[in-house]
């Protein structure tokens, strides 16, 4: 979210994060947004006995913002389908794989059991299938002999800062659509892939 903010600032983007909703009270981008002046709400989960309910109270609180964009980012509640609907091509997540592998929870663990030499992450619409929808970005790392999760997870962070913040500026500039078959297209963009050059590597 920071990443995001950022690069929207940095890069002189006529486009604003307008509000940071939370859904835990703890969450640290609640505070974050607030000492940058931006908007920041909490709706706990805990709060509300159904999923349903908690949803309905989280596009209510959004649609107040009017945002033409909602990205989740950590947001670790599976939404309903009439949440994802309501926000339908609007809603984007990064998940930490190279979708369509290992969907789901505990996806740098995943990657090493499968023994796979790149790992990566991926932002995407969110769709009411979780992890599922159509692919936007994708930035990649290697995975190294002795990786564990967390050093796999600490090299991988990163990557997803880049490839998120790039993403938020082509949503904020209006170049990203989706096609008949629900493809992505993002204009006047061929390289939707993401590396960090290693250590050493010269510019040309
Ligand atoms: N909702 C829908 N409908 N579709 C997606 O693609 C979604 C989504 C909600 C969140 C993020 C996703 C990720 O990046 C995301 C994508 C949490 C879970 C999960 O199992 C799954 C996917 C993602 C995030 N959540 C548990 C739940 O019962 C709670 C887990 C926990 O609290 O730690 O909601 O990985």
């Amino acid at each position: 979210m920071r990443a995001i903010v950022q690069a929207l600032h940095t890069q002189g983007i006529q486009a604003q994060v307008c509000a940071v909703v939370a859904n835990t009270r703890d969450a640290p981008g609640l505070a974050w947004a607030r000492d940058h002046g931006i908007e920041a709400t909490l709706v706990a989960h805990a709060d509300y006995a159904s999923r349903e309910g908690f949803d309905r109270e989280l596009a209510r609180v959004i649609d107040a913002y009017q945002p033409h964009y909602v990205l989740l980012a950590g947001f670790m509640r599976i939404l309903t389908e009439g949440f994802v609907e309501h926000f339908r091509d609007r809603l984007v997540n990064i998940h930490p794989s190279l979708l369509p592998l290992f969907p789901g929870l505990h996806t740098h663990r995943q990657a090493l059991d499968a023994g796979v030499q790149w790992h990566g992450c991926t932002v995407h619409f969110v769709t009411p299938a979780v992890d599922h929808g159509p692919i936007i970005a994708q930035g990649v790392v290697p995975v190294l002999a002795d990786d564990t999760p967390e050093s796999l997870a600490d090299r991988l962070l990163p990557v997803e800062h880049q490839v998120y913040a790039q993403v938020a500026c082509w949503l904020a500039e209006g170049r990203v659509a989706l096609d008949a078959s629900r493809r992505v297209h993002v204009r006047g963009i061929s390289t939707r892939s993401f590396m960090i050059a290693p250590p050493g590597a010269q510019a040309e």
